[in-house]
């Protein structure tokens, strides 16, 4: 991805965890240097989003877009690309965005809309992924960065992390092991956009 001024707008809808390790490790390894890309906004659809107040204090530019406030998919969709597009964005990161984006959006971004799904896909697509895994009887779960496409989960995979599923598990602490997995293959493969 060549080229100057590569800014990256990342979604998020909670704590923002993963969008934070992304900041951090652009700043660590001095992306704006090497490739000219930063994390030039944060954008959630829940204003109370923890991830918000952490990205503003780091002085990125921040906003909400509730889409309860849209009738449609369609509508909210399309205030959110106008939100987005101010930054023209080489690339655009979901971070825990939790809303299905429509068939219109994905192709705008096509090529630049990136995911970090907690799962090993193509196992365990959609909600609920660490309870689904541990109910199947799953040794290993894992995380996974893909490309976004208009089927939900399914674009190709980027990157992929696996850790062992343990007895007495719950998924919230088999969440909190893929999780600390996540903050290190996301940097990675969105490094590994910019770098080509
Ligand atoms: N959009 C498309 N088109 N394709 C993908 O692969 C997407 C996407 C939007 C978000 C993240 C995703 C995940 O990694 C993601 C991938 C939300 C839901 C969901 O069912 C499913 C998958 C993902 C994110 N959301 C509900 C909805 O009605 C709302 C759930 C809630 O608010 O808690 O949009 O898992
Ligand atoms: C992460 O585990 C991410 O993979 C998952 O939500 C968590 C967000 O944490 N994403 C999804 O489930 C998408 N449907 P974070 O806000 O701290 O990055």
């Amino acid at each position: 991805m060549s080229g100057v001024n590569k800014n990256i707008v990342i979604l998020i809808s909670g704590s923002g965890s993963n969008m934070a390790a992304i900041v951090e490790t652009s700043r660590k390894q001095r992306w704006q240097d090497r490739y000219g890309a930063r994390v030039a906004a944060v954008i959630s659809n829940k204003a109370a989003a923890k991830g918000l107040v952490w990205a503003q204090d780091q002085g990125i530019e921040t906003s909400a877009l509730d889409h309860t406030a849209y009738d449609s998919r369609e509508a909210f969709d399309a205030a959110l690309m106008a939100r987005i597009d101010r930054y023209n964005p080489a690339l655009v990161v979901l971070a825990g965005f939790m809303r299905i984006l429509t068939p219109g959006f994905v192709q705008h971004y096509e090529g630049r809309l990136v995911n970090i799904h907690p799962s090993l896909l193509p196992a365990f697509a959609g909600l609920k992924t660490h309870q689904r895994a541990i109910e199947m009887g799953c040794r290993f779960a894992g995380a996974t960065v893909h490309r976004v496409t208009s089927e939900l989960d399914h674009g190709e995979i980027l990157d992929q992390a696996v850790v062992p599923v343990l007895s007495g598990d719950t998924p919230e602490i088999l969440a909190a092991r893929v999780l600390a997995q996540e903050h290190l293959i996301y940097p990675r493969a969105i490094e590994r956009l910019l770098s080509v």
